[in-house]
């Protein structure tokens, strides 16, 4: 088998750069040139953006050879490359993990301040790339670094979004506007256009029955593709990937006929349309709406790079071997959203390339392996056939052929009709994209271990019974460099000066040598001296960005993530709103309580009414709560404004406790609880995603655990009352009523009325259910929180044992169990 020739892994690793030899004189002198000759300025009357540019300009010079190096040892095919599609990649700044990655981070710092600037100021003119929603386009942007970290030849494929994810401001009643993120205002020194590599992508137009009786698809639109390329440094590996992000121009920039006619406005027309095509990221995360340039944005991104691939991997041929093609590379699909892909292969080789019907299903079914991310039934992707006819009829039409395929090969593996009906990819007008992607594909894979579980026993039953090898776990992780070394440098320092050595980064399990240290008093002060000092500078950014003060020697209690009601940020709200109520009442002693600062960060999706009215409610308890004296400040509620991954890097390592309570069989995984792990927080949550497995290895006692488990919501589904928890728990009635009397409303008892009515009467995500444990694990926490030492003991053994939570073995384990598929039955 061609595949098994090829071990998993990686291109050799370089041990060295020719970056390394440069002085930090030369680099002074670099970036003086880069001064004045990419901004036009001198060193005197540079400012700080001027020098984020030319310091950038500096490390991406620094790193061009190793980039030219990596893709030519990419094409040379003696590794099997990855092609990860992803319709979202929330990369975070740029500049700091460059100057990491270059070999030469010290000389570039001292270089810099040498030259009279601070290179925290620098860094902080970079405005992030938000060309994702959360967790899903955060993974992905984990993922490159982490190929390239492993020195895995891979290419990451996307959208270069004109707008990526909205700034998110809030008005004086507390409600949050979505303003335009337009990042690239100012320009990237990051990106470069590569006209070279640009393709052309076509749309609507019909199917035509050639003389010798093949289907041909004649597109009535044509757009241009033009790839951005962007590196992606790896961490002491030496190489340099690509992340390529299309952006799509009209072929005639504008009609002049037309123009010439007086008619302006149609003369633009095409251009219009066309650039509207990656205008601008949707802001729905884990929903979907089916809307018809989503599927175009899907379409022209999936074509685009496969078209680059195939040229890649044979350049100049015109009649290219593709049996071949999963020999040299190998994609990835993030989701749903470039599942398209599949049908667009299958054209090329059918259509372009005259390959048979099974020859080319083969070929395809070895090409794409398949990711899902959720178990939320609104978050997969069901096109109507219609919509999806218009605009890719020659793609509609071989999925219906993928679907007769599918419905005789489940029949040829003992499926019912009626199992066989449900499992339909293209039936009743609509077009189920993730059966698609299982049925074309080579392995699915979930992104914990509880989800992939919950994948084969519901959401994809059918097909694991049917084709049980086929699927597979992928626990998510994530990347150490950026959520540790560049979040939390001072950690990092003490757990370098710990181990000895800074291998940990690229070898994670190696935190494990910190737990011997979990009872040495000395090194719980330390641990526990970073901590707060991470708080004092936390404090210190929230005074000077928003304006708000908190007490860094209170506990930080942070719930950070999109606001859905899956996650439940309203039952957090309902806990702070009792404990508010009791404090007030005298109930509880504000002399004894600990106190608290209670972070949200979250933004809605511009649709989602009740998760906006959640943000203006968090936003006014916060209001009353904050500035009600009778608390002495012991209470705080904080929302960060346009939570991003910028600021997480901020919040995380700052944050004492983390709230991951979404109703269990909900939170595919979750990323963010692992970042906290790894950061020594300490994690109240639920078992839902990959919370099971942080607790797991973290060890129970280090973790606080409530609420109800997958089977405790299944049975209680379909018969829930939530009015009965309402009216027999005298906290939850409080807080409830609270709010309904406009406690939080100026006394106005309609403000809040279908946030308190949904809860009492539907509460779909059973918040009401679990509150009760919930608020006495809260009981616990705060006496846990008491004894310092404890505490920091609890954290240490939570970085100590996260090691698992990487991307680097995330990465790992897709080469194993995923990209080498050289064992898979084919299909005849
Ligand atoms: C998500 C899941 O909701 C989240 O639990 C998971 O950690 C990430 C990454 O696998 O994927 N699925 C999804 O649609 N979004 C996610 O963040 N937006």
């Amino acid at each position: 088998d061609a595949l098994e020739t090829h071990p998993p892994g990686s291109v050799s690793q370089k041990e060295h750069i020719v970056s390394d030899e440069i002085t930090r004189e030369q680099l002074k002198d670099e970036i003086i040139a880069a001064l004045r000759h990419s901004r036009g300025v001198s060193l005197a009357e540079a400012n700080n953006e001027d020098m984020y540019v030319a310091v950038s300009t500096v490390v991406r010079n620094l790193l061009a050879d190793k980039w030219i190096e990596t893709r030519e040892d990419t094409l040379k095919g003696n590794t099997k490359a990855v092609g990860y599609l992803s319709a979202e990649y929330l990369l975070g700044t740029q500049l700091p993990n460059a100057i990491l990655n270059s070999g030469v981070p010290q000389k570039v710092e001292a270089a810099v301040k040498e030259l009279g600037f601070d290179l925290n100021a620098v860094e902080d003119v970079e405005v992030e790339p938000g060309l994702g929603n959360g967790g899903l386009g955060r993974l992905a942007a984990c993922f490159i670094d982490s190929l390239a970290t492993k020195a895995v030849p891979a290419i990451g494929y996307g959208i270069r979004y004109t707008y990526g994810i909205f700034r998110q401001e809030f008005d004086k009643d507390g409600n949050q506007v979505e303003r335009p993120d337009y990042w690239l205002y100012k320009g990237s020194p990051w990106e470069q256009a590569n006209y070279r590599r640009e393709q052309r992508v076509g749309m609507g137009g019909v199917v035509v029955t050639t003389k010798d009786g093949k289907r041909e698809w004649k597109p009535a639109w044509q757009f241009r593709a033009i790839p951005y390329d962007y590196m992606v440094p790896g961490y002491e590996s030496g190489r340099v990937g690509t992340l390529r992000l299309w952006s799509a121009k009209a072929v005639d920039e504008f009609d002049l006929l037309t123009f010439n006619r007086s008619q302006y406005e149609d003369a633009v027309k095409g251009q219009t349309w066309a650039e509207s095509i990656t205008k601008v990221l949707y802001p729905e995360d884990s929903t979907y709406v089916g809307k018809q340039l989503r599927l175009e944005q899907q379409y022209f991104f999936s074509a685009a790079s496969l078209a680059d691939a195939i040229s890649l991997f044979y350049p100049g041929e015109e009649h290219p071997d593709m049996t071949t093609f999963p020999d040299k590379i190998t994609f990835q699909l993030n989701d749903t959203h470039p599942v398209i892909a599949i049908a667009e292969l299958m054209r090329l080789l059918i259509d372009k390339y005259g390959y048979d019907w099974d020859t080319a299903f083969s070929i395809t079914q070895r090409t794409f392996n398949y990711t899902c991310h959720t178990l939320l039934p609104e978050a997969l992707e069901v096109w109507d056939a219609k919509l999806m006819g218009e605009l890719l009829p020659r793609h509609l039409e071989i999925i219906e052929q993928i679907s007769d395929w599918a419905a005789h090969d489940q029949a040829k593996h003992g499926a019912s009709p009626e199992a066989i009906e449900r499992m339909r990819i293209y039936s009743n007008g609509r077009v189920r994209m993730a059966y698609l992607a299982t049925m074309a594909g080579s392995h699915v894979n979930g992104v914990a271990e509880l989800h992939s579980q919950l994948l084969k026993d519901i959401t994809l039953k059918d097909f694991a019974d049917l084709y049980p090898s086929k699927f597979t776990n992928v626990t998510n992780g994530v990347t150490p460099r950026r959520f540790m070394r560049l979040a939390n440098p001072r950690l990092s320092e003490l757990v370098t000066k710990t181990l000895g050595s800074e291998e940990w980064l690229n070898d994670l399990e190696q935190l494990k040598g910190l737990e011997k240290y979990a009872d040495d008093p000395q090194f719980l002060k330390k641990f526990a001296e970073v901590k707060h000092q991470n708080k004092v500078d936390f404090a210190d950014w929230l005074k000077r960005t928003q304006g708000v003060e908190i007490d860094p020697n209170s506990m930080f209690d942070t719930m950070i993530k999109r606001l859905h009601e899956y996650k439940r940020q309203s039952m957090k709200l309902l806990q702070v709103i009792a404990l508010y109520n009791q404090l007030k009442s005298g109930q509880r002693d504000i002399n004894t309580f600990q106190a608290r600062t209670v972070i949200f960060g979250a933004k809605a999706a511009p649709g989602y009414a009740m998760a906006k009215l959640t943000i203006r409610l968090i936003n006014n308890v916060a209001r009353v709560v904050n500035n009600d004296p009778a608390l002495q400040g012991k209470l705080r509620v904080v929302f960060i404004e346009n939570y991003n991954v910028t600021s997480a890097q901020r919040i995380i390592p700052a944050t004492d406790l983390d709230e991951q309570i979404s109703l269990a069989g909900k939170e595919a995984s979750g990323t963010s609880n692992m970042k906290f792990a790894i950061n020594g927080a300490v994690t109240v949550g639920t078992l839902d995603g990959a919370n099971v497995e942080i607790r797991e290895r973290v060890g129970a006692e280090n973790f606080f655990l409530f609420g109800m488990k997958v089977e405790d919501v299944e049975k209680l589904d379909g018969n829930y009352n939530p009015r009965s928890y309402y009216e027999s728990d005298p906290d939850l009635k409080g807080a409830i009523d609270a709010i309904a009397s406009g406690m939080f409303s100026y006394g106005d008892p309609n403000t809040y009325k279908e946030f308190t009515e949904n809860l009492i009467n539907k509460d779909p995500f059973m918040a009401l259910a679990d509150f009760r444990e919930y608020m006495d694990i809260q009981d616990k926490i705060e006496a846990a929180y008491q004894d310092k030492q404890a505490w920091t003991r609890m954290g240490v053994l939570n970085t100590a044992n996260s090691g698992f939570f990487t991307s680097d073995r995330s990465i790992q384990d897709y080469l194993d169990r995923v990209w080498m598929t050289g064992s898979l039955p084919q299909h005849k």
